[in-house]
């Protein structure tokens, strides 16, 4: 280091901006980094370095200067008056020492940390005024964020109201669980869209969306770690996130107070461990100087809080060889690489296969057969091939070449306009129907038990069915000349795809396969229309008119309905027999957000524009609890002429007041 020369280490150190410009942008503003995090970190550490070698080259603009990430235009900006920074970070225990040191030598005795895990996601700033969730905002550029509200309140532990009425801002990590994360990515795998790298750029994905109801489909998660303007009594950090805790807030429960460095080692020991068995994605530890006090003191430097620091994992990491690439024909076309490798130990578990996606994606790590790659788990779950180790590469190797056909019925594979995805549109693809058939027969679906995969391939093989109508026609002849089925088994399955003819119309609508309608939609979607004639004969307004269900869903459901084939099937099954009615309750319509959903209201005094019974009916239809009297659990009381002593209670707890007109003016 001490060899470079001030004009080598500014050409280093402005080519290393260039590059970590590019890398931030595609990981804050596009949500899809094109490095692994310890790439970047390392060409951002040396650029550090660098700037710290010779002071005079640091720029202002310098990516070093900047809390990270640009914001998005198309969300309302939200100011931070008090920062939102990031963390300083380190990569081992040594210079967890040194932070140690530092901290001791500027307080002036040992301290003890709060330490906490470090949760993969993005930070998130909860606003709340006399209890209620006013703003939720993301971090942005740490100076202005990206106002969120609207599909924060779709996040399912984040509180709209606090028990008590305070006027106060919290801040935490909005993320998502593993197994969500891992579903979603599946599911975009088979709709032919690009999967999210990690947990992290999957939250941010969904959390910045411009469309709630997206944000709502998909399951985030908050753990709230700090208090930005605590009340007086609270002087501790682990006192904080105890308090915000009783308040209703999702914290991590994992925290703890340490006034040992050894017993920071041995937490971060511990945690190594336990990682891969955690829900959530954490990559690291966070050590925070529990004395609120002694926080203030020491402040933060530009860009970071002197007082915490974050301890990352060195990412797991091994070694193995591709031996094969093999492609598999999805229920919906969908035509996927997949790696498979000498089998090696990752993060707990045995890794022989790694998803490579898509064919940008395969071109892109450049992955050949007898390619040396290193391995590494997105999210600590999903395995994922990091780079090719070029060194190691055979002489004779070729490049790979993505088929030009179909590997179950060799038709012509095709690129759909918007999809990363290579698909086969032959609709009676065998690899397509089995996979179909498969789906339709699956608990979420028809739920017919005893038939698996092993049972449809050989159903399929033995041409015995070739769609799903014709499981209705099997006998038990048919079902006799499959392997090892004998007379209790026929039975069994003949009775299961009998009972399934009774079930209610959603899990029918389920089972076919319609692209983007899941369970959930489908059920959504007969309980409005009642019966599969009335579905079909709907327009993609009607359907996306439906709370939660968006346009892509009802698009995919008309253009479905609309093929002559999935009418005629429809008619088979008909005539086969199957129910095509919603059998099921009737769930009370879902209100609209309004400002009285699932409030607590009480009306007072006389009121000029409805009688009190009217305006009680219209508060109840939009979700509010109409009630006789004013306590803590209040959220409104509403007030006309002559109000007396409801009003003065409300006054008394700082319960909202509103005129009648006020409230009018709302629920317009
Ligand atoms: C101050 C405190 C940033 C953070 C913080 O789990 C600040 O505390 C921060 F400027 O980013 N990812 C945590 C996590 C992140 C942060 C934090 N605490 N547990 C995390």
């Amino acid at each position: 280091m001490a060899e470079i020369t001030l004009d080598e280490a500014k050409k280093e150190a402005a080519s290393l901006r260039t590059q970590l410009n590019e890398w931030a942008d595609a990981y804050y503003s596009k949500d899809a980094p094109e490095v692994e995090d310890n790439v970047y970190d390392q060409s951002y550490n040396r650029l550090l370095e660098l700037e710290k070698l010779y002071p005079q080259i640091v720029m202002p603009d310098s990516i070093t200067q900047r809390v990270g990430g640009e914001i998005d235009s198309d969300f309302t900006k939200v100011n931070h008056p008090i920062p939102m920074l990031s963390m300083g970070d380190v990569f081992s225990k040594d210079e967890l020492k040194e932070f140690d040191q530092r901290m001791q030598k500027l307080v002036g005795h040992p301290v003890a940390y709060n330490v906490e895990l470090k949760i993969d996601g993005l930070s998130l700033s909860l606003e709340y005024e006399k209890g209620k969730l006013v703003r939720a905002s993301t971090r942005g550029n740490g100076y202005v964020g990206e106002d969120v509200t609207q599909n924060a309140r779709y996040i399912a532990d984040i509180p709209q109201t606090l028990p008590e009425p305070l006027t106060t801002e919290v801040r935490g990590e909005c993320y998502m669980g593993k197994e969500a994360f891992a579903k979603l990515n599946a599911e975009r795998e088979e709709q032919g869209l690009s999967v999210f790298a990690n947990p992290r750029n999957a939250a941010a994905g969904s959390l910045r969306q411009l469309d709630p109801k997206v944000t709502k489909k998909r399951q985030l998660s908050t753990f709230i770690y700090t208090w930005v303007n605590p009340p007086q009594e609270i002087t501790s950090q682990h006192q904080a996130i105890n308090r915000m805790h009783e308040l209703g807030f999702h914290t991590n429960e994992t925290g703890r107070k340490l006034a040992s460095l050894a017993e920071v080692f041995d937490f971060i020991d511990e945690y190594t461990a336990k990682r891969n068995s955690l829900t959530y994605g954490i990559d690291g530890i966070v050590l925070k100087i529990d004395d609120l006090n002694i926080e203030q003191q020491l402040g933060n430097t530009v860009k970071v809080p002197r007082w915490e620091i974050a301890y990352k994992f060195p990412p797991e990491e091994q070694e193995t060889t591709v031996r094969d690439i093999v492609w598999t024909v999805g229920r919906t076309g969908v035509v996927t690489p997949t790696a498979v490798m000498d089998p090696v130990q990752l993060a707990g578990t045995t890794v022989a296969r790694a998803s490579l996606h898509n064919p940008d994606y395969l071109n892109e790590k450049g992955v050949r057969i007898g390619d040396t790659v290193k391995l590494h788990k997105a999210g600590d779950i999903i395995p994922e091939i990091s780079e090719v180790v070029l060194a190691k590469r055979p002489a004779d190797s070729k490049p790979y070449l993505i088929p030009a056909t179909c590997p179950s019925c060799g038709q012509k594979l095709v690129h759909l306009e918007d999809e990363v995805a290579l698909r086969c549109i032959n609709p009676s693809c065998p690899a397509q129907v089995e996979e179909g058939i498969i789906h339709f027969a699956s608990r979420p679906a028809m739920n017919i038990a005893g038939l698996g995969p092993k049972i449809v391939k050989q159903l399929i093989a033995k041409d015995l069915v070739c769609n799903v109508a014709d499981l209705y026609h099997l006998t038990a002849d048919d079902l006799a000349q499959l392997d090892h089925f004998k007379e209790k088994s026929i039975n069994n399955l003949l009775t299961a795809i009998d009972n399934s003819k009774a079930n209610s119309v959603e899990l029918l609508i389920t089972g076919l396969g319609i692209d983007h309608v899941g369970a959930k939609a489908a059920r959504l979607i007969a309980q409005k229309f009642k019966n599969l004639a009335k579905i079909m004969a709907q327009s993609v307004q009607d359907i996306a008119s439906i709370d939660t269900i968006g346009m892509t869903i009802a698009e995919s459901m008309t253009t479905y309905f609309a093929q002559p084939e999935a009418q005629k099937l429809i008619e088979e099954l008909k005539e086969s027999g199957l129910n095509m009615d919603y059998l099921g309750e009737d769930e009370p319509e879902e209100i609209p957000d309004n400002p009285f959903k699932d409030q607590t209201v009480v009306l007072t005094g006389k009121l000029e524009h409805y009688t009190r019974s009217e305006f009680t009916k219209k508060l109840q239809a939009l979700g509010a609890k109409v009630t006789g009297s004013v306590s803590h659990k209040t959220n409104y009381v509403i007030y006309g002429k002559d109000a007396g002593s409801k009003f003065n209670k409300a006054q008394q707890l700082g319960v909202p007041l509103l005129t009648e007109e006020e409230a009018i003016a709302q629920i317009e």
